[in-house]
């Protein structure tokens, strides 16, 4: 590692030492497990005095600082990261090398902090390194759930789902704050007093903050995350303890710590039920309540809170705050309602992560009526206000105003998140210039009519600390060696190695690197799936959250494809190739299940068919995870990014993909579009139906059958998975998977995009064919990249919506 600050000789005694007094182990007899833990305590306790200084500074300067509100951070492992912010990693290695430990082996008994579903919560995670590391005074703020995004494991081809204690064991990286709780109260009525509303609650539960510290690299400071944890009052079971009856009293006491008990796991529908609204409204009202409570004791007044705190939120997950800043506003505080209203507005933005209109959060009247009655008064104040502001822009247009109203009043009376969010925030954003256009275009038209300054892009960005220096060890080496290792802090340096793609030796270091994280990813592929792969094979990686939209069906037909091609024409020169997935299905999402379990039973057929050997592999690997991630990057070859135009908002593995080395098969839609005009035409693979046209081909009326009937190897792929040649002992399984092509509408048009998409594949042949070719546009990816940091992306945010400058 570079940038390292000698620690050297210190840290193998300060490991020793922990060890033994705080581990409570003799060092000689120490384990890998007692290890992680003791690295861990002596990384904490310079992560405890980063935090202390941080917060004296802000404080002392009055900082105006960035509350980023997610119900997911997806933070992964946090040995590796923080390590490497403490420039200590090589210190560390030695430290453990005295007990005959690689450093690796102990990084690795760490359980990853999964606190989230997906993209969404990973970004959450990319954002709070670059805060840190930007030095901007900010809090990340969200819930501690017990247990995280579910374990996925695979018997018979199909997901099972496994629960994830990751706390069972406790983690070194969490500070109690034992001083910092509030109470959050819900449900019972609400009493008008004259002019003021008294709420009176039916229930409470207490919220108690865990801190985990977000180094920054190259710099001292650190953001913070502040958990949540949901806490029984200690008054309220006591009765039923007095008299003995604990069982009664354990469920008491469950019945509100359930409320930071489990992440829901689902990203393809928004969840219904009453506990995850109590679960919004909790995190968020502890959050404020903490927020407001720093804003007196530093300011004492409420009159420059939007002066010095900026509230984001992300997605409509957390948009129930806009409601309850003006709570504590005015019923709290006694600020008039108009004053509140224009500090409220001025505080909030929000950033929206998907178009599906069947992913917006609503939430039922009676529900907010049942747990929120004050909070749903309010949102009817602030929907009134608003509705009579907009009549005046377009007077007679009830259909517009029924459009924008916070409340859906078809059917079941719904309180709208999105609008809300929007109402309340003065920017909104989306993730990638075509979705923050097409949200313009299409799901916010109307109020983009009313406000078009409030609308604007910030595309997405990953950190280049976890997705190359520390997951790539190799290519980061190299790129130390060739350009410096100031790439961390600034990925636009990373344009230096473009003319290095005309040196062969460079290119032959490339391919070097590039290969050994092959080996690394078949050790992996092996080790989880039995399956024995060639690293000189082509890896074909689509690694994301299982989804109709994402098409990893329209992959898996390109590989049947292959399959019968390979077969007809055994003798031709086939590139080798492994297609690799991963990947979780929400636990309700049957059809996204169905596709798990076609693509291990295909994978069954193709690998266990002499005729095929090394020419086509077909694996899943299991337990799609940050961890797992950080292995598959580095050795991937090629990127699928296959989502039906419009609809994938951004995408982030198809950055963490590139700046690894991958090309990227991908059609024109979210964060890939970027990705062309950046790396240029030729050094990607695009194909298939654009926006526009997928939108043109559904007013026209989409007819799935006529690609079928014109197409004969389209046919054949689709015969033989419907007529069971891969599932054999029960040839009906595919049926309906094949028939929502071929009768059901074929929504996200796989079969449109299938003959370009082939074609895309033959040329990704042809160039593997050719390694120096292939190695020059793998350079060149990388060496573009430097605009994906989500460095820029939160310089960006800071500087057009937050108003905090950057000093750097
Ligand atoms: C997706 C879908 C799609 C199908 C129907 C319902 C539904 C509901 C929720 C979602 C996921 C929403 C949140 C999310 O993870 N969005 C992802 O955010 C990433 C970070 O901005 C972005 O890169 C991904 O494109 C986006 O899917």
């Amino acid at each position: 590692m570079s940038q390292e600050t000698s620690t050297l000789p210190k840290l193998g005694a300060a490991i020793d030492e922990h060890l033994l007094k705080t581990v409570g182990v003799p060092a000689n007899e120490a384990s890998s497990t007692d290890l992680m833990q003791a690295v861990a305590l002596v990384a904490r306790e310079q992560l405890a005095e980063r935090w202390v200084e941080t917060q004296k500074a802000n404080r002392a300067d009055k900082a105006r600082r960035v509350y980023y509100l997610s119900m997911e951070f997806l933070i992964g492992r946090s040995m590796s990261n923080a390590l490497a912010a403490l420039g200590i990693t090589d210190a560390a290695a030695a430290g453990v090398s005295e007990h005959a430990h690689k450093l690796e082996q102990i990084t690795d008994r760490e359980p990853d902090a999964a606190l989230g579903n997906g993209g969404l919560g990973r970004l959450a995670a990319c954002f709070l390194d670059s805060m840190a590391t930007l030095g901007l005074p900010s809090f990340g703020y969200g819930i501690r759930y017990e247990y995280g995004m579910f374990a996925q494991d695979i018997m018979g081809g199909c997901q099972i789902e496994y629960p994830d204690p990751w706390l069972a064991d406790g983690t070194p990286w969490e500070f109690p704050r034992p001083d910092i709780s509030t109470s959050v109260r819900f449900g019972g009525w609400v009493e008008h007093v004259g002019e003021k509303a008294v709420w009176r609650p039916a229930g409470e539960v207490v919220a108690k903050a865990y801190d985990m510290v977000i180094p920054g690299h190259g710099t001292k400071k650190v953001s913070t995350l502040r958990l949540w944890k949901a806490v029984a009052p200690a008054h309220l079971d006591l009765a039923a303890f007095n008299t003995g009856d604990y069982g009664r009293a354990a469920a008491v006491k469950n019945e509100f710590e359930n409320i930071s008990w489990v992440l829901y796991p689902n990203d393809s529908t928004p969840a219904g039920r009453e506990l995850r609204l109590r679960q919004e409204y909790f995190f968020v009202a502890a959050s404020i309540y903490d927020i407001i409570q720093r804003h007196l004791a530093e300011h004492g007044t409420l009159d420059n809170l939007s002066d010095k705190v900026v509230i984001h939120l992300n997605d409509t997950h957390p948009a129930i705050s806009v409601a309850e800043l003006m709570r504590v506003l005015c019923d709290e505080h006694g600020l008039p309602w108009a004053k509140a209203w224009a500090l409220c507005k001025q505080t909030f933005s929000y950033t929206n992560h998907t178009l599906m209109p069947e992913a917006l959060e609503t939430w039922p009247v009676g529900l907010m009526q049942h747990v929120l009655p004050r909070h749903l008064e309010i949102i009817f104040r602030i929907n009134a206000e608003f509705l009579a502001e907009a009549e005046k822009f377009r007077p007679g247009d009830p259909g517009f105003l029924s459009r924008l109203s916070l409340i859906d009043e078809a059917g079941e009376r719904r309180v709208r998140m999105a609008n809300l969010s929007i109402v309340g925030s003065h920017k909104v954003n989306g993730v990638s210039a075509l979705h923050s256009n097409l949200l313009v275009e299409t799901i916010f038209s109307d109020f983009a009519a009313l406000w078009p300054d409030r609308f604007t892009n910030m595309t997405n960005g990953v950190t280049p600390r976890r997705w190359l220096s520390t997951a790539n060890p190799g290519l980061a080496n190299l790129l130390d060696k060739h350009i410096g290792s100031g790439w961390r802090i600034n990925l636009d340096e990373l344009k230096k190695i473009e003319p290095l793609r005309e040196d062969a030796a460079f290119r032959a270091s490339f391919t070097a690197v590039k290969r050994e994280n092959k080996a690394r990813l078949a050790a992996l592929i092996e080790k989880t799936t039995g399956v024995k792969v060639n690293p000189a094979s082509l890896f074909d990686v689509q690694v994301k959250r299982i989804h109709e939209y994402k098409r990893q069906l329209l992959n898996v037909l390109q590989v049947v494809r292959r399959y019968q091609a390979i077969l007809a024409n055994p003798h031709a020169e086939w590139v080798p190739r492994v297609t690799i997935f991963a990947g979780k299905a929400a636990s309700s999402y049957v059809t996204a299940k169905s596709i798990i379990r076609l693509i291990h039973d295909i994978g069954a057929v193709i690998n266990n068919d002499p005729r095929i050997g090394d020419k086509l592999k077909l694996v899943f690997i299991p337990n799609y995870s940050v961890s797992v991630a950080e292995v598959i990057m580095p050795g991937a070859d090629l990127s699928e990014q296959v989502s039906t135009a419009g609809t994938e908002a951004s995408g982030t593995g198809n950055m963490k993909l590139a700046l690894n080395g991958a090309l990227t098969i991908g059609t024109d839609d979210g964060a890939n579009i970027e990705i062309r005009e950046n790396v240029g035409d030729d050094n990607i693979f695009i194909f298939g139906l654009r926006t526009p046209e997928v939108q043109a081909l559904k007013r026209g009326g989409y007819q799935p059958m006529r690609y079928y009937e014109s197409n004969p190897s389209l046919k054949a792929v689709l015969d033989a998975i419907s007529g069971g040649q891969f599932s054999p002992s029960e040839p009906g399984r595919y049926r309906p998977l094949i028939d929502s092509l071929l009768w059901g509408g074929d929504h996200y048009m796989l079969l449109a995009d299938y003959q370009s998409y082939i074609e895309a594949h033959d040329k990704v042949d042809t160039l593997f064919l050719q390694p120096d070719e292939w190695a020059k546009k793998a350079i060149t990816n990388v060496a573009n990249m430097g605009v994906f940091s989500s460095d820029r992306t939160i310089a960006q945010y800071a500087d057009e919506i937050w108003g905090i400058p950057v000093s750097r």
